[in-house]
């Protein structure tokens, strides 16, 4: 069993993007990330962090916006109306989940699209689904380039995507597709969940549920990527995949943490400096 190496192919992928924004910097332009926090959830405040740190690594500056747990939508929508006007800026990032008080659908729409580095606007996901060039969320985006840069196949081969997510699960599968694999998409309400996934040759687990994903699951030889994250009791991460269970089956897996996370993070910085494209 090959372990994807999630932190040393981020890595080079934020080597690439330093040396972009430097090119930039050399012909006087600047990147510029703001990344908004509303409240204090531990998790965020650890991705948000790792998030800082990748912009310093790269020379993307970055402007940071910590707001309180009681901060209102019209105050968030204010804040970023003037982000969306400001030439200084290349990408808005509010980082999810927000507060019950405050509407997501309502804050990612209000992001200018030319600045939804996140690409959870509508229409960064409407590009997408019809194959024009726009701005990737960075987590599936982050699943494609490990599995690239790893040699393993997509076209043709059957990936199963457990989960429905617009953040993750559709955009994944979509994804997929332009690698032209075939796909299969499941969810809560899927029959025969265990069947179709041991059908998989890329299987993807982005599910919510701490290592539901164990051997029986999985083909023989199958690669398997872990998108879940979890702390349990004693702050020990896991993901949505029993490692140590699926390793006896896997060809290839990714670990919890060291595989997707740092990967979210370094498509983050590719957006920064790339832009549209
Ligand atoms: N707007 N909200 C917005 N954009 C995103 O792309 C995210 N996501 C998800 C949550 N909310 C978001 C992230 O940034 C998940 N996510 C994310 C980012 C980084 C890491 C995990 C999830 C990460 O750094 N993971 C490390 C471990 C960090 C730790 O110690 O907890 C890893 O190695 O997996």
């Amino acid at each position: 069993m090959k372990i994807i190496d999630g932190k040393a192919i981020s890595q080079q992928i934020k080597d690439e993007v330093k040396e972009k924004v430097a090119a930039m910097a050399a012909e006087g332009k600047q990147v510029c990330l703001a990344v908004i926090l509303v409240g204090e959830d531990p998790a965020s405040q650890v991705y948000v962090g790792n998030k800082k740190k990748a912009c310093e690594y790269t020379g993307i500056r970055s402007e940071s916006f910590e707001l309180p747990e009681s901060t209102t939508q019209e105050e968030l929508l204010k804040l970023i109306d003037e982000l969306n006007g400001r030439d200084d800026i290349n990408g808005i990032l509010v980082q999810l989940p927000l507060p019950k008080h405050i509407d997501e659908k309502a804050v990612i729409n209000a992001i200018s699209a030319d600045k939804d580095v996140d690409g959870f606007h509508p229409e960064s996901v409407g590009r997408l689904s019809i194959g024009d060039k726009g701005f990737l969320p960075c987590t599936p985006a982050g699943v494609i380039e490990l599995l690239k840069r790893s040699d393993i196949p997509m076209s043709g081969k059957h990936c199963v995507v457990i989960g429905r997510s617009n953040i993750v699960g559709k955009p994944m599968a979509l994804l997929m597709l332009r690698q032209n694999a075939t796909v299969t998409i499941c969810h809560s309400k899927t029959e025969n969940l265990k069947e179709i996934c041991k059908q998989a040759d890329i299987l993807i687990a982005a599910v919510g549920k701490p290592k539901m994903i164990d051997s029986s699951y999985v083909k023989e030889g199958a690669t398997v990527i872990d998108v879940g994250i979890h702390r349990l009791e004693g702050k020990k991460l896991c993901g949505d995949v029993d490692f140590d269970d699926v390793s006896k089956v896997a060809g290839a897996m990714t670990p919890v943490p060291g595989g997707v996370g740092p990967m979210t993070i370094a498509m983050l910085m590719k957006n920064c400096a790339q832009g549209i494209d």
